[in-house]
């Protein structure tokens, strides 16, 4: 076969449904659309595909990823989560886009592990408010032993008492931790693979793509859900952003939890200078990940605060199904609960039911 340009070679070589055609990417979609629809999900994606999909012109990529989101999902349901900082500050890490990190003065304040049973408080009005998942962020490089895991522990099994999906996310883990919170009740691990491979060393020198990996795999293990995303915005080029993707999709199964950050700029940290993402940038990285992982909810998380109504509006098009919602993230603002109850009702989209998981 020869090359019209419009695709890579590996990928002609490699996907054989695809029908040379004048009409640049449609086939690919037209191929994924069938094997979806027979749900198929893949795992075999290739890195040409993955391209192939994230450079179709718009319209046609939101249109095809609402015809798969409908397949799997109700569209007018958002999953409403709702974040806390349960150790704030002083990370070891030097993640460049992170205020918690002990490296940089983003004006953070410090602050150990809370008490469980305040933390158990808030999730209590969160979730009297409609919200069905709760995730607790800690500032750590890898979760401690002892007293303070045990006070994780605590917190899990209360917020599970309030059948809430309980999400954690505490840096490295072992196993044997992972075995632990998945018996206190955990729903979900947090643990982002935030860019490409090839871009990671730019953004983080403390630890390595694999450490992240090898994390991933003892949640697996313990029979915990995965909750596994990334940042959009850190200056990395498209190339990244389809190889964050690439590298998500073809985790086996799928992270069921893909969360979407756009960079939240933060004075102080490494990339407080960088220039604004293109919204559209978003938009497209939520439906190529939609059409990759028809079964997972997408999350359009952190970066809310810079996206106009109409970028959300566009992301939820696109097949995002779940935002954070609570006037903040972990550090950081997020907008005002009167102005997602607007936001959601304006469109007709309803909160997720509790239990719904
Ligand atoms: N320390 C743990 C870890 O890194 O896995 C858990 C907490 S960490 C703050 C959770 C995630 O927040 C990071 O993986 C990153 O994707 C996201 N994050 C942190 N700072 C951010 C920022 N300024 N903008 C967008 N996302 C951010
Ligand atoms: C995720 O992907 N984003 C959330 C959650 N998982 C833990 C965290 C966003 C943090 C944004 C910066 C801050 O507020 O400190
Ligand atoms: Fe630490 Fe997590 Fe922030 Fe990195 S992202 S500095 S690991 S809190």
């Amino acid at each position: 076969m020869q090359s019209d340009g419009n695709m890579p070679e590996s990928f002609e070589d490699d996907f054989t449904l695809v029908r040379r055609s004048s009409m640049g990417t449609k086939p690919v979609l037209e191929a994924v659309a069938r094997d979806v629809g027979k749900s198929n999900l893949r795992h075999d994606w290739k890195r040409a595909e993955v391209e192939a999909i994230y450079r179709t012109a718009l319209p046609e990529l939101v249109f095809q990823a609402q015809i798969i989101h409908r397949q799997h999902f109700a569209t007018d349901r958002v999953q409403t989560c709702q974040l806390i900082s349960i150790k704030t500050g002083g990370c070891p890490e030097d993640c460049a886009y992170c205020p918690q990190s002990a490296h940089y003065d983003a004006r953070v304040e410090r602050e150990g592990l809370l008490d469980p049973q305040q933390v158990i408080e808030v999730a209590r009005e969160a979730a009297s408010r409609g919200v069905t998942r709760f995730c607790m962020g800690a500032a750590w490089r890898q979760a401690p032993e002892g007293r303070e895991f045990d006070n994780v522990l605590e917190m899990v099994r209360g917020v599970a008492a309030l059948r809430m999906e309980v999400c954690c996310t505490l840096g490295m883990l072992t196993e044997e931790q992972a075995e632990k919170l998945k018996e206190a009740g955990l729903t979900a691990y947090n643990h982002n693979l935030d860019t490409s491979p090839e871009f990671y060393g730019s953004i983080i020198t403390t630890r390595v793509y694999e450490d992240r990996l090898k994390t991933l795999a003892a949640v697996r293990k313990a029979g915990i859900t995965v909750c596994c995303g990334g940042i959009l915005g850190m200056g990395e080029r498209e190339g990244d952003r389809i190889g964050l993707l690439h590298q998500l999709a073809t985790l086996e199964p799928h992270p069921e939890s893909v969360p979407i950050n756009m960079l939240v700029r933060v004075e102080g940290t490494p990339l407080a200078a960088m220039p604004p993402l293109d919204p559209l940038e978003m938009a497209r990285a939520i439906a190529t990940a939609r059409i990759l992982m028809p079964g997972s909810r997408v999350r359009l998380a952190a970066g809310r605060k810079q996206l106009s109504p109409e970028a959300v509006t566009l992301c939820f098009l696109a097949g995002a199904n779940s935002i954070f919602v609570g006037e903040k993230l972990l550090t950081t603002p997020n907008p005002g609960l009167d102005e997602d109850e607007q936001l959601l009702q304006s469109l007709g989209l309803k909160p997720l039911e509790a239990h719904a998981f």
